[in-house]
């Protein structure tokens, strides 16, 4: 039986564990005092000495229940110090294991070695630092032993922090010491599975935000809005959002919109939706200085706005000139936030995109409001500086945005993407990894900044595919569509100036290439859609480190080119360099006429075993991908597959009262022939009448039949 962490034992150490054997020399009196406690199947909690309870978090879904001692044999336990004037805690790592995670980073995917600094930052092109802080803290470091055994660690902090990954983990915060959550498990998977437990999942996005998205800043004035979205039905590329970034507003005012460029917003949604385009529409937090302007009006009368340390509504400077911001560590704020989103879902628009929520402030030192500003919380958020506010400030934000649009539109699941988030992020908002350049570089280190963000719990992210900043070349932006089309979150975005990066922008070479890419995107949603799925269910992120494939295997402990889409799926970049893959049977795909015969196309591989369902090539996810389903089928040794597809109505909630179907596909091969079945179902949808195609992938080609969905039964040549 689980019961809450009782202050009084913390405080006197009673727990098993609280005696700590550890393996590095420990000032006694300090360790003495660190109360450690079971919290779940495989996870331990340290409290630091002095800390009586768990105090509130921020990342976690919920305070932690104490479930019983700490196994003595216990093999990761945190150390609690000073050093330099700030908390430090040291993690010994075990002999040979790999580090990973630790959120959105660049650098390598292997993270032994590296610094970062847990502090999120307006990083233009990833230059300030060397790219060593970004948008985002994810106080979290994933180690995998060479057994291929796992562990996790939490720094369960906000503050401004360092983390280094060397043969010490490394947590040196600014703030008071923190309780840490060790998870240990028997695989990488089990682990991340843990911090979903933790931490919560990715809830189900609607369908329609797994498709190709187009963004520029900025697609305007609103007829500029439609003649893209026309010019992607006209050329049939495949794709289901365009964004609309800051200038839609007026004079940056957000909530507002231009009365000369959007002057009837409501009728540009209509229109994107008539040509089956959803719409996502920007909102930053710095609200204009501006008596008259409902918002600033507003959130005046119900003193919303965060504090200089003299308690004056603090003042800074962004797209509007002088703003004031949103103190969203207090309930009210929070209410008044989200109540904004009333009028503007009203509208039309499908989904909000919380930019500059670091927040990034212009012209002042280290961009962004001081130290010292103050935070007022209330609820169960204590006040504070805004250097322990900082790095949530973002997660806030999209917190009491998702609550508004969630409210607006009662029966959509809310889309929000977000430039700035923490640990646990997840729960509200996708991710785009910010500003990158139109270069080699961000192409090749977007893989595995997006790996270590699945691998720090958010699987929903992507980068600006082609290049945010700078000239994309022609073959720059053919190579990251190929590979892009394959990032969880896949949208094209840019600067204003010099370059239009839109699919056709670079001629028809590459627009060839991108509209195969996509469309391959498209072949896959029943697919990804699954896999969505599975991570909002269980944690496990979308996109995979290879070596996922087999922990075991010390080869694919560094590929950061090729990477996994779910377990059956790998996707080797055009441009990937002896990239490690993993043993055992993978067999090469088309999924596109044209795709093999392009050398930009990544190269797709499905896994011995595994069934991958498919749809057809739709330009979007709003037409009817299944007339035909496609089983693709690679057999094991043992002439076998197994597979799963998972179908709900792609957006509302039917699904939670079990209007879905969840079917389990087995192939078995009999002799000459292949059988193709489903082994199980699940939800209350009945089993699909549809039209069935079943490719069997062979090293000697593919085999197809036809048949009705669950019954098809292959016919090998007698070779086989
Ligand atoms: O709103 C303009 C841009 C946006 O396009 C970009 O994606 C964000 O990361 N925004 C930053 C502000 C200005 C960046 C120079």
């Amino acid at each position: 039986m689980s019961r809450l962490l009782p202050k009084t034992a913390f405080a006197l150490g009673l727990f098993a564990g609280a005696t700590l054997a550890t393996t590095a020399p420990v000032p006694p009196a300090a360790t003495t005092q660190v109360t450690a406690e079971r919290i779940g199947d495989g996870i331990a909690a340290f409290l630091p000495p002095g800390v009586t309870a768990y105090p509130h978090s921020l990342a976690l879904l919920r305070t932690p229940e104490a479930e019983g001692a700490v196994p003595a044999d216990w093999p990761i336990r945190p150390r609690f110090d000073r050093h330099d004037g700030k908390t430090r805690v040291t993690v010994t790592v075990p002999q040979g294991a790999d580090l990973y995670g630790t959120g959105e980073v660049t650098g390598p995917l292997r993270r032994n070695g590296e610094s970062i600094t847990l502090w999120n930052t307006d990083n233009f092109e990833y230059a300030k630092d060397d790219g060593k802080r970004l948008y985002q803290s994810h106080p979290w470091v994933l180690g995998v032993r060479p057994d291929g055994s796992a562990f996790g660690v939490l720094f369960d902090s906000t503050w401004r922090a360092t983390l280094a990954t060397g043969s010490d983990i490394v947590f040196e915060s600014s703030g008071p010491a923190m309780p840490v959550i060790v998870i240990d498990r028997a695989s990488p998977q089990a682990v991340l599975k843990g911090l979903a437990e933790l931490t919560g999942t990715m809830p189900l996005p609607p369908r329609w935000a797994l498709g190709y998205q187009q963004s520029r800043w900025s697609y305007t004035p609103d007829t500029r809005v439609l003649q893209i979205a026309d010019e992607f039905r006209k050329r049939r590329i495949p794709a289901d959002v365009i964004w609309m970034d800051i200038d839609y507003m007026d004079g940056f005012r957000v909530f507002s919109f231009d009365p000369k460029t959007f002057p009837d917003p409501k009728r540009l949604n209509r229109e994107l939706h008539a040509r089956g385009f959803h719409s996502v529409w920007m909102i930053d937090p710095g609200v204009k200085i501006d008596p008259g302007y409902k918002v600033y009006d507003s959130g005046t009368a119900q003193d919303v706005w965060v504090k200089d340390a003299q308690d004056h509504d603090y003042r800074g400077t962004v797209w509007p000139g002088a703003v004031v911001f949103p103190d969203f560590t207090r309930p009210q704020t929070q209410q008044w936030w989200s109540d904004l989103y009333m009028d503007f879902m009203a509208q039309g628009a499908d989904g909000v995109w919380n930019d500059m929520n670091e927040p990034s402030v212009f012209n002042v030192d280290g961009q962004t409001m001081p130290d010292d500003n103050r935070h007022r919380g209330g609820g169960e958020l204590v006040p504070g500086p805004h250097l322990e506010y900082h790095n949530v400030y973002g997660m806030l934000m999209v917190h009491a945005t998702r609550e508004g649009i969630q409210a607006a539109n009662p029966d959509k699941r809310p889309f929000v993407l977000t430039r700035s988030n923490f640990l646990g992020g997840q729960r509200y908002a996708a991710t785009w990894t910010g500003d990158n350049a139109s270069t080699w570089d961000d192409l090749k280190l977007s893989i595995p900044m997006s790996i270590n963000l699945g691998l720090s719990g958010q699987p929903f992210s992507g980068p600006d595919i082609g290049g945010f900043s700078g000239v994309a070349t022609p073959g720059l932006w053919a190579n990251w569509i190929a590979v892009g089309a394959f990032y969880p979150f896949s949208r094209g975005h840019t600067i204003k100036a010099p370059q239009q990066k839109e699919p056709w922008a670079f001629g028809p070479a590459v627009e060839q290439t991108a509209r195969i890419a996509i469309e391959r995107r498209y072949r896959l949603l029943p697919y990804l859609y699954t896999l969505f799925r599975q991570s909002s269910v269980h944690g496990v992120p979308v996109m995979r480190p290879v070596f996922f494939a087999d922990p075991r295997d010390p080869q694919l402990r560094a590929e950061q080119q090729a990477f996994l889409l779910g377990d059956d799926l790998l996707v080797v970049p055009a441009f990937a360099q002896h990239p490690a893959l993993p043993q055992g049977i993978w067999r090469t795909v088309s999924l596109v006429d044209g795709d093999r015969a392009d050398p930009l196309q990544a190269t797709l591989k499905v896994r011995g075993g595994a069934i991958v369902p498919l749809g057809r090539i739709v330009q979007d996810s709003n037409e009817n991908s299944f007339q035909p389903l496609t089983l693709l089928v690679s057999l094991d040794a043992r002439g076998q597959a197994q597979g799963t597809l998972y179908e709900d109505a792609g957006d509302g909630y039917g699904y939670r009262h079990g209007e879905y179907r969840l079917t389990s596909y087995r192939a078995e091969r009999q002799g000459d022939t292949v059988k193709v079945s489903i082994a199980g179902r699940e939800g209350r949808w009945p089993a699909a009448a549809r039209p069935l195609v079943v490719q069997l992938i062979t090293d000697a080609g593919v085999i197809a039949a036809r048949g009705k969905d669950g019954k098809v039964t292959l016919q090998l040549p007698r070779a086989h």
